[in-house]
């Protein structure tokens, strides 16, 4: 089975590619001049489905796409489907890590209570096959630490750990992160195309 990774975040990529070492499946990138997915949706499970079915049908192929972020409860839920843009620019990691910081200190936080979720979604050029949503719960920090992974892993510790995210190995990451969940509750389905 030929199976693209709709996501423009090599990052992602990357776990994507740790987490689906098993999956009899090739992996692709996807093609670099394809537009951008519209996300018009306001839920990570309906992004997430959104962009796969999107670029399933610009490739007439088989789609596993990525909507995640971090959800901060005592901030509303900031930043949420916004984390990539949270602090302005997209993808702008110290902006984003700016803004949440400020966000956290305006309500007296040095420290809250978060969890980060991801939905993947799986589509062909008919429609989506199958979507799901990992979460990993833990603690956002008001000052990063450690130099690993991407986004906010350097402000998240996972519960029942002591380091955050960006102090782990991926592999180490993948023992608890919701984009290692999601890929579980999604991978029975992968293995059944995959071998049909
Ligand atoms: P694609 O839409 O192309 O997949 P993106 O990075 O824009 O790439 P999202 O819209 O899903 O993807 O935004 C996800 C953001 O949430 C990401 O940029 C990070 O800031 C944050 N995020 C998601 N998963 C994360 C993780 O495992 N570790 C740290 N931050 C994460």
């Amino acid at each position: 089975m030929r199976l693209f990774i709709a996501t423009k975040n090599v990052h992602k990529v990357e776990e994507f590619r740790l987490l689906l070492a098993d999956i009899p499946a090739e992996l692709l990138p996807l093609p670099a001049e394809l537009p951008e997915a519209p996300e018009t949706a306001t839920t990570f499970l309906a992004i997430a489905q959104e962009k796969a079915l999107f670029y399933a049908r610009q490739l007439g192929a088989m789609v596993l796409a990525d909507d995640s972020g971090l959800v901060v409860p005592e901030l509303n839920g900031e930043p949420g489907i916004y984390s990539a843009r949270y602090g302005g620019k997209h993808g702008d990691d110290l902006a984003n890590h700016a803004k949440l910081i400020a966000r956290m200190h305006e309500k007296g936080l040095s420290s809250a209570e978060a969890y980060f979720a991801c939905a993947v979604a799986f589509a062909n050029a008919d429609g989506v096959i199958g979507a799901v949503e990992g979460r990993v719960t833990g603690t956002v920090h008001d000052f990063a630490r450690g130099t690993h992974g991407f986004g906010y892993d350097p402000l998240f510790t996972p519960h029942g750990e002591g380091r955050r995210f960006a102090e782990m190995s991926m592999e180490e990451k993948a023992a608890y992160s919701h984009r290692a969940k999601a890929v579980e509750l999604i991978r029975p389905i992968l293995i059944s195309m995959a071998e049909s």
